[in-house]
């Protein structure tokens, strides 16, 4: 794939360390950080990033590392992609904000309208825009209680959904998310997850047993929507068993029930498909959209059926940044790019190799458990050989060695014990297998 980069003056597509890292540079920065920022908001890799693009950032030591975590799941078509940069170039020369809510332009309606184009299902839809994605899973949540005239919301075990109260109450890990926070939002009721490598069902099997607690202890006239990843983010990149997500969005059908796709981590292109969804032909009523959908600026939405969409109140939904032009040009760059780029196919050529080298990694490392995920969405769950119990220490190790060869990957999961590769797609094969392996060293250095 060719791809015209910026990012910075003489960044270069390769791995390249000058200085330890951190190097000293940055660890002068991290005790500015200190001073300055709240201790709440913490940092993975505290390297300082001067320039960033393709695969690479670049830090104030001039080191070149090797991204394999995408922002969490943001820079699908890069930190800096062609399209993207030169779209906000030309907004920012016309205006900055006017407030849709006051005065409309035309980049909003038309996010609008490509989201109705690439989201699933060849249905009516509309859109609203927002600027994060625990605002739009909130305001998804809105939308479903207007339209059905229900409160309860369900949610799964390992979820993420956000850090605002609402959403606070519908992710699922306490620590660092939830402790101390409450009290929560009420009516937010969690149903068991289909986690293959954990529970050993058919999707079926545990479809039948989410429904049971929505039918027991919620009750479908008093539920409003079902939120769920399809394949879930924060809470370990868990892929629910093949016919999960089939069964659960028949109920819901069959109950009116709103069934909302959280696809904020897992959307455009990251798995292979335009949406998770795509994947076992899913059609949710309501899909929560940021992250992958902006190159990197803040934009996030929620596109549905337009009767349900429809269904608030004139003034009901907004906000005052919600669908600001620049992100919404940046919207439009980053779709340009994944379509021109092809990033779906990409994004499945990634994930052959991820698959292919972390399978290998797998057959000589008895700790890791299960290599799970598709596309370019793909992660390890490390256990104690021969168990399902989690190993947080060794996971931690490999992440901390990896950081100090070089290369950005992030953990995640409820117990903290999977590391996730989701490089940006626009990444070259060679950056990419760098990048697998220093991890592959890490294991080896680690056990
Ligand atoms: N829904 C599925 O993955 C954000 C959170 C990082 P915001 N995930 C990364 C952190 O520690 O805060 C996320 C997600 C899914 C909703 C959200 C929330 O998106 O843009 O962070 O609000």
């Amino acid at each position: 794939m060719t791809q015209t980069l910026t990012g910075g003056p003489g960044l270069t597509q390769e791995r390249n360390l000058v200085t330890e890292v951190p190097g000293p540079r940055s660890r002068e920065r991290l005790a500015r950080k200190k001073a300055h920022v709240a201790d709440g908001v913490g940092t993975a890799l505290p390297v300082f990033v001067e320039a960033a693009g393709g695969g690479v950032l670049r830090d104030v030591d001039g080191n070149t590392l090797i991204d394999l975590g995408s922002g969490i799941a943001v820079t699908t078509v890069g930190n800096s992609a062609e399209a993207v940069v030169r779209r906000v170039r030309e907004q920012l020369d016309s205006f900055t904000h006017t407030c849709f809510m006051v005065t409309p332009y035309d980049a909003y309606v038309d996010v609008c309208e490509a989201l109705a184009e690439v989201t699933p299902g060849d249905h009516a839809k509309k859109s609203a825009l927002f600027n994060s994605g625990s605002e739009a899973v909130e305001n998804a949540v809105k939308i479903a209680r207007v339209a059905t005239g229900r409160d309860a919301v369900v949610v799964f075990d390992h979820a993420y959904h956000g850090r605002t109260n609402l959403t606070m109450a519908m992710t699922a890990k306490v620590m660092p998310y939830k402790h101390g926070f409450g009290p929560f939002a009420g009516e937010v009721y969690r149903a068991p997850m289909s986690y293959p490598l954990r529970d050993g069902l058919s999707g079926e099997q545990a479809a039948a047993r989410a429904v049971e607690v929505m039918e027991k202890q919620v009750g479908a006239d008093n539920l409003a929507c079902v939120v769920i990843e399809p394949v879930q983010g924060e809470g370990g990149f868990v892929v629910p068993a093949p016919g999960f997500l089939p069964a659960l969005a028949r109920w819901c059908r069959e109950h009116g029930v709103v069934l909302v796709a959280d696809e904020v981590q897992s959307g455009f292109c990251r798995t292979g498909d335009w949406f998770a969804c795509d994947h076992e032909g899913v059609v949710p009523d309501l899909v929560t959209t940021a992250k992958g959908i902006a190159g990197g600026l803040p934009l996030a939405a929620v596109t549905g059926r337009a009767e349900l969409m429809d269904a608030v109140h004139t003034g009901g939904l907004g906000g005052t940044y919600g669908g600001n032009p620049l992100a919404c040009a940046a919207a439009l760059g980053a779709l340009e790019e994944m379509r021109t780029h092809d990033l779906v196919g990409r994004a499945r050529e990634v994930g052959a190799i991820l698959h292919e080298r972390l399978g290998a990694l797998a057959a000589v490392h008895p700790v890791v458990a299960e290599v799970r995920g598709r596309g370019a969405m793909v992660a390890v769950e490390l256990c104690v050989p021969g168990t399902t119990e989690p190993d947080a220490a060794r996971t931690a190790a490999v992440a901390a060695a990896c950081h100090a060869a070089g290369v950005v990957v992030l953990t995640c999961g409820t117990y903290g014990n999977v590391i996730r590769v989701l490089p940006p797609l626009s990444t070259t094969d060679a950056l990419l297998h760098e990048g697998l392996d220093v991890l592959a060293e890490a294991f080896a250095a680690t056990a």
